[in-house]
């Protein structure tokens, strides 16, 4: 595993953005734009990260980005990339289709799974914040049980959808979990998916103070208490094979009782209306999936 020392000292995300303080993408993006070396041509569409990218001529970016339509991402990353295979520059570009979680899970998920069905040539990474965060935090399809939004005010019902999994079933050659607290996770994931062709999917849990309602100097704790209680795992599955990584890994290795999921809910204001019962379910949940990572789990 890269340690934090040893990333390329090249930057891509140039200082100052729109973003919030705090906000867990761009310390995402910092990984994903190293570990492809600043060789790429992303496809990005309405959302937080169009923010974050900024309005020409002010662009926090150094790398060509395209905006794009709402549902169209995965169809517009599939365009560059057949674009650059004509022009000759596939094998010196990496096209990176990057959206929100609503943008890939409800808005998006049509032009994605055709992409992934065909298997299209490009890395697809899903920034999850868990919500509809740029027009002011609603409720998005992998917006977590209990999170108050503007359109759920008592807090959601439902459990998430399970991207990673839904991208797994579609059998494409690489998929992984991560989180933007980890940086050198993502960075090594993108490395890792950067080496392969086809459609390759990274799905990064991605830590928002305004929406999830915690102090921004708490991103990163946040995100490391995430994977602690098991809500969010590291994981890949390349050619089919699950393993986990980093701090997954190192739980699962050290066999003992994961964080009680309790501890993470009480850090974010977005929770205060879950009850005892409430959280007894979602603590079930994980329970339930961290025995299933465990059991695929091929790690040594
Ligand atoms: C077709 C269309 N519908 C709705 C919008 C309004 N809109 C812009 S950003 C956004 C939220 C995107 O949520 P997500 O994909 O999770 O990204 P985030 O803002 O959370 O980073 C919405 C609904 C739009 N720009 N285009
Ligand atoms: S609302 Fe959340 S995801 Fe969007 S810029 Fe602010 S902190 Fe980042
Ligand atoms: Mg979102």
């Amino acid at each position: 595993m890269t340690r934090i020392a040893e990333l390329p000292v090249d930057e891509y995300i140039l200082p100052g953005n729109r973003a919030c303080a705090g906000c867990g993408i761009g310390i995402g993006l910092r990984a994903i734009t190293k570990a492809l070396d600043g060789k790429m041509v992303m496809t990005v569409p309405a959302s937080c990260l169009t923010v974050l990218g900024g309005m020409y001529p002010t662009s926090s970016v150094d790398v060509p980005w395209i905006n794009v339509a709402f549902p169209s991402t995965a169809a517009a990353a599939a365009g560059a990339a057949a674009g650059l295979r004509a022009m000759g520059k596939a094998d010196d570009m990496t096209v990176l289709a990057m959206a929100g979680d609503g943008g890939t899970g409800d808005i998006g998920i049509q032009a994605l799974s055709g992409a992934a069905e065909r298997n299209d040539d490009f890395i697809y990474l899903c920034y999850d914040n868990e919500a509809y965060m740029n027009t002011g935090t609603q409720r998005s399809g992998l917006t977590p049980h209990g999170a108050r939004t503007t359109t759920t005010w008592a807090g959601k019902r439902e459990n998430p959808k399970d991207m990673p999994r839904i991208m797994e079933a579609h059998n494409i050659p690489y998929v992984a979990s991560t989180s933007a607290a980890y940086p050198t996770d993502v960075y090594d994931k993108v490395v890792r998916a950067r080496g392969i062709h086809g459609l390759r999917y990274i799905h990064m849990n991605t830590p928002c103070p305004s929406g999830w309602n915690f102090d921004p100097k708490d991103t990163v704790r946040l995100g490391k208490l995430a994977v602690e209680c098991g809500i969010v795992v590291l994981y890949e599955v390349e050619g089919g094979v699950f393993r986990l990584t980093g701090r997954s890994a190192a739980l699962a290795k050290a066999g003992k009782p994961l964080a009680p999921v309790a501890e993470y809910i009480a850090t974010q204001g977005r929770f205060k209306f879950m009850n005892a019962e409430a959280i007894a379910e979602v603590q079930a949940w994980v329970d339930e999936r961290w025995t299933g990572y465990v059991g695929r789990n091929t790690a040594e």
